[in-house]
């Protein structure tokens, strides 16, 4: 009889802590989406604008319908979870960038920049914290037909990403990204990311004046295609320490 008390208590411990395990497993939680999950929000929310444009450009004799998307999972809000997607789309002219927020495994589209000069061919999406905040800000890159990459860089701010990087207005009065082929890197060393731009027109360093990036160093290649004929990795470097250089000087 005693053992099989022992038994049974033995037996219902075991089962308790199955049921937690199970409950741990399989509550609903946006830690719990896989990435086969998450890849198939994001494709569901493919802009139906980029699809039109792709068959209608298809139906007057052009390119066959294309469509690339990439993204990130990250903190925009600084609570603690990856509650948002940053996702980048294109149809290999036009481009978009949708901010998906997670809630109980499911996804809402909350901002979209009205941007109608993002275009490229290839989407990638960075989050990177330039000041160091805690707060990831949003970098999202395009290839381009001759290879290069435009680089967009935006601060989420409560509702809406901003476009923090330099950047310039049309006549029509469209704002589009004057990066292209840029990194981040700190030349001062103060904890704060800078944006070094290249490579070869000029070197050019952005600095974070809390709000945006202006312009703070330029240093003209004297020799262009010397520089050009070289390996992006070795143009990097060298910019690199060309902006650390004129960051000391
Ligand atoms: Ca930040
Ligand atoms: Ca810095």
């Amino acid at each position: 009889m005693v053992t099989s008390v022992h038994h049974f208590r033995r037996v219902s411990s075991i089962i308790g802590i199955l049921s937690v395990v199970w409950t741990l497993t399989c509550t609903p939680h946006v830690f719990a989406l896989t990435t086969q999950e998450i890849e198939q929000i994001v494709e569901q929310f493919y802009p139906q604008r980029l699809i039109d444009e792709s068959e209608a450009d298809f139906q007057k004799g052009g390119p066959a319908p294309f469509r690339a998307r990439a993204f990130q999972v990250g903190d925009l809000d600084g609570i603690g979870t990856d509650n948002y997607i940053v996702a980048a789309y294109t149809n290999g002219f036009s481009a978009a960038i949708r901010v998906l927020k997670l809630q109980n495994d499911t996804a809402a589209l909350v901002f979209e920049p009205n941007l109608p000069l993002l275009d490229g061919i290839y989407p990638a999406v960075e989050l990177v914290d330039i000041e160091n905040d805690g707060r990831p800000e949003v970098a999202v890159h395009f290839s381009s037909p001759r290879g290069t990459l435009t680089d967009w860089v935006f601060r989420w701010t409560e509702m809406e990403l901003s476009l923090i990087g330099p950047a310039s207005v049309n006549q029509h009065g469209d704002v589009f990204t004057r990066l292209f082929e840029s990194s981040f890197f700190d030349v001062d060393g103060d904890g704060v990311l800078e944006i070094v731009q290249g490579p070869m027109k000029a070197t050019e360093v952005y600095s974070f004046d809390g709000q945006n990036f202006t312009l703070t160093k330029s240093l003209v290649f004297s020799r262009r295609s010397f520089v050009s004929q070289r390996p992006l990795s070795w143009i990097r470097e060298n910019l690199k320490s060309r902006a650390q250089g004129m960051a000391l000087s």
